[in-house]
């Protein structure tokens, strides 16, 4: 039997915006669009009394809450606070999943020896909070998609353990929305089928369900009765580290170029140290002065975030790339494929081992 943990950071956008803003912490504080037609990120949990949810219009979020504080989104920040939080999860599994900006599957089975599920999801909460100030929810389960679904079920700042012999109990009254990746249509096509909860797919003939909805629906009949059984699969961050500069003019003074790949690249390189980061492929992006744009990737056979290899390798993939006869607009630097340093994973293994 395995044990994987969904942690989900709770509302993670206006957490954040509070956490560098704290006059903001008993405010109603909605994340959104930069224009009036923009729609909402998300909103605290104190703006959520309001009903101001997720997707929502500006406009009507507005009329809900009009005392609330609306604030456009900085991505920039966030992600730089989500690689914080997925590098102290990875610490914590066997295998890491990271999800979307503020979520990540662990498979801990391993790490249980000498320690319960609920303490050691204590454990990394206390971590994340320690580090980053930021709270978040944790679902435990025998399989991913009731990890996913206890997560969510004692938000904010919850943990819920499933047991794999409650786990279909746990299941029976929720609605089928509740499983992830059914959308509006599919829920439909549920509802016209009679099958509104969760427990009422699990009760269907498998062969019956196939035949009715298909054999991609398999996968939710298996959710359903607790069967599924998907590998969290061990996957390096996703994420990033990256820098652009547009000049003032078009430009095609190749000595000059150098000079800003220079900057750039120290800069990326210092970052990657700072948040203990190697990358393994490089990119660069060329945007010529008709808006053309191009990006040419490079992955190398080991690990860096040495500013030397980080410049050496941008400038081979723009020597190589480059149309002299042409002006430049704008140049980025990239470094992704990223995993943390030994540094890094040291530390973080010696702080499990306490
Ligand atoms: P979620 O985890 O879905 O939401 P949340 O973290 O804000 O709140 P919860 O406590 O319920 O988990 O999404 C994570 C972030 O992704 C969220 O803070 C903002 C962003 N997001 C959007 O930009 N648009 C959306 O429609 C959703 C759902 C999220
Ligand atoms: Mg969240």
């Amino acid at each position: 039997m395995r044990t994987i943990f969904h942690v989900d950071m709770d509302s993670f956008f206006a957490s954040c915006e509070i956490l560098r803003r704290p006059e903001l912490k008993n405010e109603p504080v909605i994340i959104g669009g930069k224009s009036e037609r923009g729609v909402v990120s998300t909103a605290n949990y104190k703006a959520r009394e309001f009903g101001v949810k997720s997707a929502m219009s500006i406009v009507r979020a507005k009329e809900l809450c009009p005392e609330g504080v609306y604030l456009p989104p900085d991505m920039k920040y966030y992600k730089s606070l989500s690689l914080k939080i997925m590098n102290i999860l990875n610490g914590f599994a066997d295998k890491f999943e990271p999800i979307s900006i503020d979520e990540a599957y662990l498979d801990v089975t391993d790490k249980l020896d000498n320690i319960s599920p609920m303490i050691l999801a204590a454990k990394i909460k206390k971590e994340i909070y320690n580090q980053t100030k930021l709270t978040c929810s944790i679902g435990i389960a025998h399989n991913k998609s009731i990890a996913k679904i206890a997560s969510d079920f004692e938000k904010p700042n919850g943990v819920t353990y499933v047991k794999y012999d409650e786990a279909r109990d746990f299941l029976k009254d929720m609605p089928i929305r509740k499983i992830s990746g059914v959308g509006k249509v599919t829920e439909q096509q549920l509802i016209n089928l009679g099958i509104k909860l969760i427990g009422d797919l699990a009760s269907k003939d498998r062969q019956w369900v196939i035949e009715k909805l298909g054999k991609s629906s398999l996968r939710l009949w298996l959710i359903a009765n607790a069967l599924e059984s998907s590998d969290v699969a061990p996957r390096e961050s996703s994420e990033s580290y990256s820098t652009e500069k547009t000049f003032d003019e078009d430009i095609d003074d190749k000595d000059l170029i150098f000079e800003y790949f220079k900057k750039m690249c120290r800069r990326v390189s210092n970052e990657l140290k700072e948040d203990k980061y190697l990358a393994k492929t490089i990119s660069i992006k060329i945007r010529y002065d008709d808006f053309e744009t191009i990006t040419r990737a490079k992955t190398l056979p080991f690990h860096f975030n040495d500013y030397k290899t980080i410049f050496d390798e941008t400038l081979f993939l723009f020597d190589e790339n480059y149309d002299v006869s042409r002006k430049i607009r704008l140049v980025g630097v990239k470094c992704s494929n990223l995993q943390q340093s030994v540094e890094k994973q040291t530390k973080i293994t010696d702080f499990f081992d306490l």
